[in-house]
């Protein structure tokens, strides 16, 4: 029989409540920390622990037939892959945020400015959307302190809490998207057999948690 192969964020955000979702799903596995594979003893399945980033391009490319990882890095990466359930935990909006004492109240406002993100194509298909055109810089974190270094006027980051913003004197200011954890496939995984039975078992531990 065919074995399937799940990938999941290896630490981080998301690795903890992916783990415990597929275990409540009464799949066997060791979770051990330096491990990139854990074969399941119960079940035809192999997790696969990997950095979030890298997940949407193993399901797309078939390398996993499954995924666990945020709305906001399948947007971001662009593949083609089947959204099969979303799963109610990592949640949090991708926000535009500017100083506290800045004066801007208009997105138009945002037009000539420069704008610092670790989520360059999101950002970019919004702003073409409302018709803004603005200088994107993009980095690859630490995207917060970017204005009180001069390095922009304003960022587009995750937020969740919103203490990191306000611990560094930044406000909200418009909403890009929002995003949870999602169970995404390879295109077409959804008709397979297997697929369908985990897909089943992860939808009955969603609904006794309601
Ligand atoms: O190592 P790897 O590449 O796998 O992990 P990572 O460091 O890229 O990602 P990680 O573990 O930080 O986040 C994984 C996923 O969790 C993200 O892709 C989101 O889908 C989701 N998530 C949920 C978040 C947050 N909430 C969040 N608050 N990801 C990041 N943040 C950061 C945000 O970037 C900012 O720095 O937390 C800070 C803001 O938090 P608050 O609570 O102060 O608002
Ligand atoms: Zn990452």
């Amino acid at each position: 029989m065919k074995t399937l192969k799940i990938a999941i964020q290896k630490s981080g955000r998301l690795n903890e409540k992916s783990v415990e979702l597929l275990k409540n799903c009464g799949l066997n596995f060791e979770n051990y920390k330096s491990s990139l594979i854990s074969p399941v003893s119960n079940f035809p399945l192999e997790i696969l622990f990997l950095r979030d980033d890298d997940i949407p391009e193993y399901v797309q490319d078939g390398i996993a037939d499954l995924g666990i990882v945020g709305e906001n890095v399948i947007q971001e990466t662009e593949v083609e892959v089947s959204y099969l359930q979303k799963l109610g935990f990592g949640k949090c909006s991708l926000k535009i945020a500017v100083p506290n004492n800045n004066t801007i109240d208009d997105l138009q406002q945002l037009n000539g400015r420069s704008i610092a993100t670790t989520y360059p194509v999101i950002l970019g298909k919004f702003l073409k959307e409302k018709g803004i055109t603005s200088d994107i810089r993009t980095i690859s974190g630490s995207v917060e302190i970017s204005p009180g270094l001069g390095l922009s006027d304003a960022i587009c980051d995750l937020v969740s809490t919103g203490g990191t913003l306000k611990s560094n004197g930044l406000k909200p200011f418009a909403d890009v998207m929002s995003s949870e954890a999602v169970l995404i496939g390879r295109k077409g995984s959804e008709n397979e057999d297997l697929v369908q039975e985990l897909i089943q078992r992860i939808q009955s531990v969603l609904r006794a948690k309601e």
